[in-house]
């Protein structure tokens, strides 16, 4: 389906795939079970913590959290921090605020740790959390111990690096990368704060064994938090592209210089590898002998797509939208 140029802006949310495709998709391969063995070193960490901090991608606020931590780690005073704001669409911001709040999560801050936005309101907020605790005894110990948890790639060890520059002046001690994984295992305390006496610990990032559908599996997927090969880049791309299209944020048509919004993900990367001049020869056997065929190359258009909207060149989006238009229990509706 094409729109044209024209149009563009106005396209009707009809025009596009009402719905996305899972059919074939198998959530269970794409998460490693190693991942166990991180949450099991974390939770004998967690005698030495006085409140968690959870990271996780503001684009995905509502869903892809690992329910295991608020099993297993629900003991302590918790920070929800939602990074990566600078790449959201955070319109509705106060209707995130309200569903997470009704789910018993009651603080959250969003973060973009590249430019260090609001992460001056850490420190204070997690001190008053931990000293209005019911557990809290001071006591000698006169410093404050946090551990930093997540899925992979939302930005934990960066947001560790942030709070150092900003309280400490310090440059980087953990860590960080654009792929999932970086962390790999729980580091030792790292100091983030002076007044307080603050030390953060890094973990690695730990996804939920069991998500519970195929489309959260992909919002975490496009959001770079399992490793692209394991889920496949074409159906990545697709999801995105789908995901912009029906959020009506076509700066990828400006970015790529494709003239018109398209629903079509093959057509959308041929002519992005056209444009990148990301091209092939390909052996074609014909009836007369081989032949060398010139052909878009289609896996280097999908990754590229792919890491230019992670890099932000596409716009900002919000994957959780659908949720946030669910009915709620307490919502009265109106009489039809
Ligand atoms: N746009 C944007 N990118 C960010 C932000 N914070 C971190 N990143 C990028 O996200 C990627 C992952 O950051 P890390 O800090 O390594 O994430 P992590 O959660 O420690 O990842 P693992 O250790 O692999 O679990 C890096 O490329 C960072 O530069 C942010 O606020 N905005
Ligand atoms: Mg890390």
């Amino acid at each position: 389906m094409r729109v044209p140029a024209g149009a563009l802006w106005s396209a009707a949310v009809t025009s596009w795939r009402s719905g996305f495709s899972f059919a074939g998709q198998e959530v269970a391969r794409w998460f490693p079970g190693h991942m166990a063995k991180g949450l099991k070193k974390m939770q004998s960490s967690l005698k030495l913590v006085d409140c968690i901090i959870e990271v996780h991608d503001a684009r995905i606020p509502l869903s892809g959290r690992n329910p295991l931590f608020q099993e297993t780690l629900g003991i302590k005073p918790h920070l929800l921090v939602l990074n990566k704001m600078d790449l959201a669409d955070l319109k509705e911001k106060q209707k995130i605020l309200g569903r997470l709040n009704k789910e018993g999560v009651k603080n959250v801050i969003f973060t973009n740790c590249l430019k260090d936005e609001n992460i001056k309101q850490i420190v204070p907020t997690v001190t008053e959390l931990i000293e209005s605790g019911y557990r809290y005894h001071r006591g000698e110990n006169l410093e404050y111990c946090i551990m930093v948890i997540g899925v992979p790639n939302v930005g934990k060890s960066s947001l560790i690096n942030s709070l150092r520059r900003q309280h400490l002046k310090k440059g980087k001690a953990s860590r960080v990368g654009g792929d999932p994984g970086i962390t790999r295992a729980v580091m030792s305390k790292i100091q983030v704060c002076e007044r307080p006496l603050m030390f953060l610990l890094d973990t690695p990032g730990v996804l939920a064994p069991r998500i519970p559908d195929v489309e959260t599996g992909l919002k975490l997927a496009t959001c770079g938090t399992i490793l692209d090969h394991l889920v496949g880049e074409d159906i990545i791309a697709d999801y995105l592209l789908f995901s912009l299209n029906k959020q009506q944020q076509f700066r990828y048509v400006e970015h790529y210089d494709l003239g018109e919004a398209c629903d079509d993900i093959g057509s959308v990367l041929k002519r992005i590898a056209i444009k990148l001049k990301k091209i092939h020869k390909v052996k074609v056997l014909t009836g007369t002998g081989d032949v060398n065929v010139i052909q878009p190359n289609y896996s280097a258009a999908a990754y590229d797509f792919i890491r230019s909207f992670r890099n932000g060149l596409l716009g900002q989006v919000m994957f959780d939208t659908a949720i946030l238009e669910e009915p709620q229990e307490n919502t009265v509706l109106p009489p039809e």
